[in-house]
């Protein structure tokens, strides 16, 4: 493979230069395996296969030579709508399980179960509180940390009403999920229903499941995701902005270099603190490091940069390639995107791979478990083997490629409206005077599928050009920041009304806003907005994007965010395309039911168009000039 091939797989540099080392230094990357699996299975793609029992598996023909029902008699319409309810299932569950964590560490936070992890913000811990008619005042943060989690522990479970923090949605909205029988109970009890009607012989009709998966995403975005967040900032603090950097080149020669992978900050938190353990910086200078350089992938990286600031060195299809560097001595993982790849690749070089939850074992790596009580001595017991793997590293293959590009980071809802004075007036103003015609959140991953950043990074300036502020989370953060949008001289690049906002404020036209679970700030902020103006979330000049999107996570994100009133537009084309009647659905006849819509377009410039149409269409509404 030439080098002008490498160009057609990412448009970053690094990414370039990795992949001419990987190839050198014989080493397979997740670009090779996909190459290995084409053709995609063509019954798949379309989701048109089934395996939800020994009967089958099953599949449906597309061009009605062949079967036209499973050996149940379920035809293409009900195996892609149980299919496409067991992904949203998988993506809230993960979601929603990385919450329970959090749940489970303010619990023992509280109950004086751990000295390990304590409150950093326990003003927040107080307005959630009050939120959920616990009174906070005079109360000691411990008693409250146990109140507000038994209370949040029965989100879990088998609830009969709603969830604690569905309230921040607006009325209307509430109203209408009443009125269609999707308000979400309890968390897992909408996961466990969905994973139970799509057992064979249960629910086989497609609108019914596709209207339950709707519940499960709503029990994602409006709870599980929302507890993940908002304990996150009770626990390691609420994020400020603040300025760090973004590609490989954070990795440094002459030190020690961690990669923390994953999406929990309850493991990555503790591995910065034992980063900064003196006993282990002059271990370190001992084996002749100059340091202990710490940098993230992924969302566990998006989690250390919003609040701590810590480098990002890539995301999720950086991941094998920051081990091609030759210069990553450790890599500590929770759970989620970590490619079973990853172990492979490390085996290549001196690169040690520790897993850390009881959730997530992989063969080939060390096993170094976390709990609430060990996890500060395990902390520093994993910075010990980096260090140990550094004595072992060969300079000879080390590479680090360019250097690091700045990007400003920590904006979090609290820091936006901060920023704005305290409320959201100022951001209402300039939407109302077209300055700001509208917010749009780009959200997600990378797919070996989409040239690499090249979807996420497009969109965002295209959007900004036209004068629309875009949030990024997860793995677009990486995207658009190595692309030097994340600053903010960047809003050089974006059209006169937002560029003039941007400068009054002195903050970027893309915001950081934080991880996949993160994505709650953003329909928070929506609510907020709605509520300002009076009317329902699916009436703000507002639009959702995922250009690059693999994950089942994504899916039940996109879901959430269509049931909640906001357009959503897919880069990757989801397996749907089996049934014309759940393709119909999601891509048109959600509009009369929740008021939005997915569409699927990969050409970023095209989506850009599509989600400019619907900003126009809804400011107009809104008695807005387009
Ligand atoms: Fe086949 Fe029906 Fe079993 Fe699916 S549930 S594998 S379609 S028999
Ligand atoms: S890590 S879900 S690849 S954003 Fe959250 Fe990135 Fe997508 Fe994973």
């Amino acid at each position: 493979m030439s080098k002008r091939d490498f160009s057609d797989l990412t448009i970053c540099k690094d990414g370039q230069q990795m992949l001419a080392k990987a190839r050198e230094d014989g080493v397979e990357t997740v670009w090779d395996r996909k190459r290995a699996q084409e053709p995609h299975c063509g019954f798949c793609e379309l989701g048109l296969s089934c395996r939800n029992c020994a009967m089958g598996p099953c599949r449906i023909d597309p061009f009605g030579h062949g079967p036209q029902r499973g050996v149940c008699g379920a035809d293409a319409h009900v195996i892609v709508a149980r299919n496409v309810g067991r992904c949203v299932a998988a993506g809230a569950a993960a979601h929603s399980d990385h919450g329970r964590d959090l749940v489970e560490t303010l619990h023992a936070i509280g109950a004086g179960e751990t000295g390990d992890y304590g409150i950093r913000d326990p003003e927040k811990l107080g307005r959630i509180a009050e939120e959920l008619g616990i009174a906070a005042k005079g109360k000691d943060p411990k008693a409250l940390a146990q109140a507000v989690s038994e209370r949040l522990f029965e989100d879990y479970g088998i609830r009969r009403e709603s969830p604690a923090l569905l309230g921040r949605a607006p009325q209307k909205r509430r109203d209408l999920w009443k009125k269609l029988g999707i308000t979400p109970r309890g968390i897992d009890r909408e996961i466990v229903e969905m994973m139970h009607r799509t057992h064979m012989g249960v629910d086989n009709e497609p609108v019914s499941l596709l209207l339950h998966a709707a519940r499960v995403a709503l029990s994602d975005g409006w709870a599980g995701s929302f507890v993940a967040t908002e304990l996150s900032d009770v626990i390691f603090g609420t994020p400020t902005p603040k300025v760090s950097q973004v590609n490989l080149g954070v990795l440094k020669e002459d030190q020690v270099n961690i990669l923390v992978h994953g999406h929990n900050p309850i493991v990555s938190e503790m591995i910065l603190a034992a980063t900064k353990d003196p006993a282990l910086l002059k271990a370190a200078k001992a084996k002749g490091a100059a340091g202990i350089n710490l940098a993230g992938l992924c969302c566990t990286g998006n989690e250390l940069l919003m609040r701590q600031g810590i480098p990002m060195a890539g995301n999720h299809l950086m991941s094998e390639l920051a081990i091609v560097t030759g210069a990553v001595d450790l890599i500590i993982v929770d759970y989620q995107c970590i490619m079973p790849g990853l172990v492979t690749v490390a085996g290549c070089y001196h690169t040690k791979v520790i897993t850390t939850s009881p959730k997530a074992h992989f063969t080939g790596a060390e096993h170094v478990e976390f709990t609430l009580q060990n996890a500060r001595e395990k902390a520093k017991q994993a910075v010990t083997m980096a260090i140990e793997a550094y004595g072992a590293r060969n300079p000879a293959r080390v590479s680090i490629p360019g250097s690091p590009v700045p990007l400003m980071t920590g904006f979090s809802n609290e820091a936006i409206l901060g920023a704005l004075g305290g409320t959201p007036a100022p951001l209402l103003d300039a939407i109302k005077a077209g300055k700001v015609r509208g917010a749009v959140g780009i959200v997600g991953c990378n797919n070996p599928k989409v040239k690499h950043d090249y979807a996420n990074s497009e969109l965002a300036k295209e959007l900004i050009k036209r004068d629309i502020l875009v949030l990024v989370t997860g793995c677009a953060t990486v995207s658009t920041g190595k692309q030097g949008l994340l600053m903010p001289e960047a809003a050089e690049m974006a059209g006169p009304g937002l560029k003039a906002v941007c400068k009054a404020l002195g903050i970027p036209p893309v915001l950081h806003v934080g991880s996949c679970v993160d994505n709650s700030r953003i329909i928070h902020l929506c609510a907020v907005l709605a509520d300002a103006l009076g009317v329902d979330i699916s009436d703000l000049p507002v639009a959702a994007a995922a250009p690059e999107w693999y994950s089942e996570k994504a899916v039940s994100i996109g879901l959430y965010a269509v049931a909640s009133g906001v357009f959503t537009v897919l880069g990757v084309v989801p397996p749907v395309l089996g049934s014309s009647v759940v393709a119909g659905l999601l891509t048109s006849g959600l509009e009369g039911v929740v008021g939005a819509t997915f569409a699927v377009e990969p050409d970023p410039h095209k989506m850009a168009e599509l989600i400019d149409a619907r900003i126009k269409t809804k400011r107009l509404a809104l008695g807005l000039s387009a």
